[in-house]
């Protein structure tokens, strides 16, 4: 029996391998993510985004343990893009990792930055398409929101949540970082602490734009994962956001728009792996740059010259 078929019969060890094949792009991965394709469109993914020590590990935590009740069978991906700083997040992940992982019923799994930034995005999507296949019901997404990478990474999902906390200069920061516009609903966690009232009532006021012209309200739910409160209702929004799609039509949508942006990114990176390949053989990057030092040259010529020999 292969490592694929253990996995189908619903082995986790084997759902781990698949994982680390699929994630370090080995051999036939392609064609492993297009047999496990067939599989997918059950897994109700959400996302968890927010600037860094905002809570977001431990609203999951928190978010996991109350589906776990449910009987539900729940996926977690925790991506890390700083992985080199955030040493601390990690051991705290690990430590969470212990305590969840113990459960029958949740997998989890870190991924960490390697290569480049499109990789990190397109990996961890192709995670969500394994975890789905295995059958888990639900697949929680968490990753720092501070660039590009984990705003394509919340393509992906049909539920974005963003956790903000009571500090000023947070919203700030976050309408920088475009999670104004993905989010689907507002988590404003650490309301234990001062401030949390003000800065509710001034994200609602932001929030009037976005609101008009919706039939989504965009909620903004006070929490504190520290001392429990506001979890229950922030899973009730999730749920209501959930029976929102799927009663105007929009999750059909929202699905075609994740397929559309999986065919595409895939398209990209057999691109740009061709280019990198034809780069390192044939061609190198290094004569380009000489030829162009020189003044023989420029990047834009060299670029189209490129593009039509291999590409045309
Ligand atoms: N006061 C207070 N502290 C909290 C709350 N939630 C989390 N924390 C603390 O905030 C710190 C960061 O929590 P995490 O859950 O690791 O935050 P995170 O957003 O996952 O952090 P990164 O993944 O590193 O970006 C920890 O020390 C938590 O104990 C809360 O509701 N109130
Ligand atoms: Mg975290």
């Amino acid at each position: 029996m292969t490592v694929l078929d253990r996995f189908l019969k619903g082995d986790r060890r084997s759902l781990a391998k698949v994982i680390t094949h699929i994630e370090n792009r080995r051999d036939l991965y392609r064609e492993v993510l297009a047999r496990l394709y067939t599989r997918t469109g059950k897994s109700y993914k959400i996302g968890f985004t927010g600037p860094p020590g905002g809570g977001k590990s431990s609203v999951v935590d928190l978010i996991a343990d109350h589906f776990l009740k449910h009987d539900k069978k729940i996926g977690i991906i925790a991506v890390d893009p700083s992985s080199p700083f955030s040493g601390g997040a990690l051991l705290g992940d690990r430590i969470r990792m212990a305590k969840l992982s113990n459960q029958e019923n949740v997998f989890i799994r870190s991924m960490a930055t390697r290569g480049s930034g499109g990789g990190l995005a397109s990996a961890s999507k192709d995670v969500c398409v394994v975890l789905d296949a295995f059958g888990f019901d639900l697949v929680l997404v968490e990753t720092v929101g501070v660039g590009q990478v984990e705003l394509d990474i919340m393509d992906a999902v049909d539920t974005v949540v963003v956790v903000l906390v009571p500090e000023s200069g947070d919203t700030i920061q976050a309408m920088k970082a475009g999670l104004m516009e993905i989010a689907d609903i507002f988590c404003l966690n650490k309301s234990d602490r001062e401030g949390a009232d003000r800065m509710a009532a001034e994200l609602n006021m932001m929030l009037d734009v976005k609101r008009h012209g919706s039939d989504w309200e965009y909620p903004v739910i006070q929490t504190s994962a520290l001392k429990g409160f506001g979890i229950d209702e922030l899973q009730e929004q999730i749920h209501a956001h959930h029976k929102y799609l799927k009663d105007t039509s929009r999750f059909e949508k929202r699905r075609r728009r994740q397929v559309r942006v999986e065919v595409y990114q895939h398209l990209q990176d057999r691109l740009l792996e061709e280019v990198n390949t034809r780069l390192g053989g044939e061609l190198t990057l290094d004569e380009i740059v000489d030829e162009i030092a020189a003044g023989e040259s420029d990047p834009f010529t060299k670029a189209t010259e490129i593009f039509d020999k291999y590409f045309r």
